[in-house]
């Protein structure tokens, strides 16, 4: 069985750890940048284009929390494969919260949850009381970060072979029908019912991406096909102020990697010319 100490990633004396945020601890090493970024409140890494980001920028928005949060882009502190930023989070990926009492939290579902529990007496709950509910938006959230997020890159990413590829878009296309399954246990039109969850949260902005580039640049007629319950859901979160924010804040990212011939330079173009592979669904 493998220890803590053979995996050679995982720097638990370095990692994850508490830094200075006031003047008791001064001598903590990433201090003066920090307090550039903001003092005294809880600061996101992440950039508007993010999926991952998005999710927790959602939380935030529809908690109304803005002046609680200091959302911040990663080069501040030098990029996300920084000494100062992995000492934060080992694995170089936002987003990335370092709360108002110094603890460094990655991964966009924690956070997203860690939101939810320290605020939940400010705005909606986000989190279903009733358990069968829960699991049911737990499930989809699962869904989405166990098959989906990994595997997003095909989209969009380069280097990558031509078959990966597909292998990959097709995958995406058995999850987008098995998360359609997880919606239909409730009727919607949010994941859990007639109210927004983290849930939501957590697929809303990797279907932007979705809506946006399998048209687009894969050839899908309408991602939404066959999927009435997911269409249904789609409707109301564009709907939602919040939601439309964050669709905003996404499509613009996407629209300037557009403008800068991203599907081109990635090799996206040249493998969808390959007709022995299958690229809509
Ligand atoms: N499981 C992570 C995934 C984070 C992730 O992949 N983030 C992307 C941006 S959406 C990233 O940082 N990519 C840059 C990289 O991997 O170098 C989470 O949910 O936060």
């Amino acid at each position: 069985m493998s220890t803590v100490a053979s995996l050679p990633f995982i720097r638990p004396t370095n990692s994850f750890r508490r830094a200075s945020r006031g003047t008791s601890r001064a001598s903590a090493p990433r201090r003066a940048s920090l307090q550039t970024v903001a003092a005294d409140k809880n600061v996101l890494f992440d950039v508007p284009v993010s999926n991952n980001g998005a999710r927790c920028r959602l939380i935030i928005y529809w908690k109304q929390l803005e002046d609680e949060f200091a959302i911040t882009n990663p080069s501040e502190v030098g990029g996300l494969k920084s000494e100062e930023y992995l000492a934060m989070n080992p694995q170089g990926k936002m987003p990335l919260l370092m709360t108002a009492d110094g603890l460094a939290l990655p991964e966009s579902e924690v956070i997203s949850q860690w939101i939810c529990d320290e605020y939940s007496e400010v705005g909606p709950e986000l989190k279903p009381e009733d358990p069968e509910t829960r699991a049911i938006c737990a499930l989809a959230t699962r869904i989405h970060d166990v098959y989906i997020v990994p595997i997003q890159g095909c989209m969009y990413r380069g280097l990558m072979d031509v078959k990966t590829r597909a292998d990959q878009l097709a995958e995406v296309a058995k999850q987008l029908d098995v998360i359609e399954g997880a919606m239909s246990l409730r009727d919607g039109p949010f994941v859990a019912g007639r109210e927004p969850s983290t849930a939501d949260a957590a697929l809303f902005p990797t279907y932007v991406f979705i809506e946006y580039i399998l048209p687009k640049h894969f050839g899908w007629k309408d991602v939404f096909a066959g999927r009435p319950r997911t269409a249904e859901w789609w409707e109301a979160m564009r709907l939602d102020t919040c939601g439309a924010r964050v669709y905003g804040e996404i499509r613009g990212g996407l629209e300037s990697w557009e403008s800068n011939g991203r599907w081109q330079t990635v090799g996206v173009t040249d493998a969808v010319k390959d007709a022995s592979f299958k690229w809509a669904y």
